[in-house]
């Protein structure tokens, strides 16, 4: 069992490992995590992505509640029942070359063009050589719900757009193969209040990461390093949605805590990319 981070700082960008508290750099460096959960760290270092994924993909549609949910929002309601009962599961790309993803600390983006927007927490697989996991990080899949709801063929522009995506803080190497996760989300607002929280399990999915992994991988070659993110099983009422000055924190236990705040994607065009 083991957990990766990447980290910027003096001497450029650095892998590291967490042990007690602290980051272990590849040069022998410790650094004092902020916090432990979320692994925040004090200046000059700051936390990254734990890697650099050349794409990201998603699942959907992997949860009861994400396949009532679809069904709810949508104009065209019949796709997301058989894609939740197919065996070819719902999979798209989210990002290429980390254009649309940003570090956990750093802020996800709403569109100006959506007024019902919310946070998609989902456990990512990263893919390693030959179809293996390599391992397992936190993923925010944000998402536009009145656009993916309005017709599903808009669904792209409801999931790709700048800072639609964020993902870490860490990489979690288990002993065990499927590995069970629960899932927690908090969002506060800008002066601190809950205004949505619930959690989930792994153990709810539809389908087993290997599975998803293996249809992703079929006749498509997708890049060692890359994640797919396998599908929320949280969705808040739906008369929640995402505003600015939110805060987003996604806690699961053997990762840590995702926490990113919510700006306008417009904001985000330029500024964030690669960070
Ligand atoms: O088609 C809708 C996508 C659903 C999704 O992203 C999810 O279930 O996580
Ligand atoms: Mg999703």
């Amino acid at each position: 069992m083991a957990l990766y981070v990447r980290v910027r700082g003096p001497n450029g960008v650095e892998q590291g490992t967490v042990e007690d508290g602290q980051v272990v750099l590849g040069s022998g460096t410790r650094i004092t995590l902020l916090d432990p959960d979320t692994m925040q760290l004090a200046e000059p270092y700051e936390l990254l992505t734990p890697l650099g994924a050349p794409e990201i993909w998603c699942a959907g549609v992997t949860y009861e509640r994400s396949r009532d949910a679809r069904v709810d929002e949508s104009a065209v309601k019949d796709v997301y029942t058989l894609v939740y009962d197919a065996p070819r599961p719902e999979l798209f790309m989210k990002d290429a070359g980390m254009r649309r993803t940003v570090s956990p600390g750093r802020p996800i983006g709403i569109r100006g063009d959506s007024r019902w927007n919310v946070p998609e927490p989902e456990i990512g697989v990263v893919l390693g050589t030959e179809g293996r996991i390599a391992g397992y990080t936190i993923g925010n899949d944000v998402s536009s719900r009145d656009i993916e709801g309005a017709n599903p063929l808009y669904l792209p522009q409801a999931k790709i757009y700048a800072g639609a995506c964020s993902f870490g803080p860490a990489v979690f190497v288990p002993d065990v193969a499927e590995p069970t996760f629960r899932l927690s989300l908090r969002v506060t607002d800008e002066w601190g209040r809950i205004v949505f929280e619930d959690e989930t399990s792994t153990s709810t999915m539809r389908r087993t990461f290997t599975d998803l992994v293996e249809w992703l991988l079929r006749d498509n070659p997708v890049p060692p390093g890359s994640i797919l993110l396998t599908g929320t099983g949280l969705v808040p009422p739906d008369d929640f949605t995402l505003l600015v000055g939110h805060f987003v924190e996604i806690h699961v236990p053997e990762i840590g805590t995702l926490v990113n705040p919510v700006v306008r994607a417009s904001e985000l065009i330029e500024k964030e990319h690669a960070r």
